[in-house]
């Protein structure tokens, strides 16, 4: 039977997820896209589901880009409707009501920048590369990135990096905001697992509130998302995730959410 192309590990609810297809480098072809939407549905379902961490198979990728061998003799519709597919997952992703996070584990250029760029943040390993080099090939970024890292970098980074087309290195990704930390890539793993501990300690709600606030607060005026965190803030009071959460710190005890 053949590997499957997107490995689901479920621990309690903090989901990883792996792009698997190390020897084309895990590029996204339409076979990986509908695979990763396949399975986001799936965690779109779930009410136990506390975090999503996404990375790459092997040790020299996360995510080398859109497929480019598929790509090259799409038809102009063709390619629209391959970026549609892959923005619409990409949405998924994003819009997950749980934190998400990209464990960059090498390579991260084109479309394995933008899917890093559609979680909710990216740690990397030292090795990792980063770039959205599609000019280089006569295209611009598809899968969002041309909105998603002005968002994330500004728009001057974003500019310089889809124009030259250049690479850059996680000290640098590290710099301009791209990623949120850089460790050694034997250190990535020992890391997911130590994010794992802590965000399966949290409480559920309370994380996917949090989200809330963040993601749908940034679109509005800030007296707008003020009262949006206010009123998500007295909700986290309607449940018994704050009564543990509170009288496990009065009672000196862990809680157990
Ligand atoms: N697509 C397909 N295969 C890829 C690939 C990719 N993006 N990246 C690597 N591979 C394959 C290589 O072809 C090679 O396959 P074999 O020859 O072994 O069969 C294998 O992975 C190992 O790669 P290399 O031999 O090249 O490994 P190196 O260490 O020498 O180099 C590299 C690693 C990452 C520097 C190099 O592979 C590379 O430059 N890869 C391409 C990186 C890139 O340009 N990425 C951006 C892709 S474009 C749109 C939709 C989408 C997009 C744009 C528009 N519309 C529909 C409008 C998005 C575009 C992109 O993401």
């Amino acid at each position: 039977m053949s590997e499957k192309l997107i490995e689901v590990v479920d621990d309690a609810g903090i989901v990883r997820l792996t792009i698997n297809r190390p020897k084309a480098l895990n590029a996204l072809n339409s076979a990986v896209i509908g695979e990763l939407e396949r399975v986001l549905v799936e965690l779109e379902g779930r009410d136990d589901l506390r975090a999503v961490l996404i990375t790459g198979a092997g040790e020299k990728a996360f995510v080398a880009g859109a497929d480019i061998a598929e790509m090259r003799d799409k038809t102009p519709e063709q390619a629209r409707d391959f970026a549609r597919q892959a923005l619409a997952t990409f949405k998924r992703l994003e819009t997950l009501p749980v934190p998400t996070v990209a464990l960059v584990n090498g390579f991260c250029l084109g479309g394995g920048c933008e899917l890093a760029l559609a979680c909710d943040w990216a740690v990397a390993s030292d090795n990792a590369v980063f770039g959205q080099p599609e000019v280089q090939l006569g295209v611009i970024p598809g899968f969002g990135g041309t909105q998603r890292l002005p968002r994330r970098v500004g728009p001057a980074m974003a500019l310089d990096l889809c124009t030259t087309g250049r690479k850059i290195d996680a000290a640098e990704a590290l710099r301009i905001g791209l990623v949120n930390g850089v460790m050694a890539q034997g250190e990535l793993e020992a890391h997911a697992e130590e994010l794992t501990k802590q965000l399966g300690g949290n409480g559920p709600q309370a994380m996917r509130a949090a989200k809330q606030a963040i993601h749908d607060g940034m679109d509005q005026d800030l007296d707008s998302a003020l009262a949006l965190e206010n009123a998500l803030f007295a909700f986290c009071f309607a449940g018994e995730e704050q009564t543990e959460g509170m009288n496990a710190f009065v009672e000196k005890r862990k809680p157990n959410f």
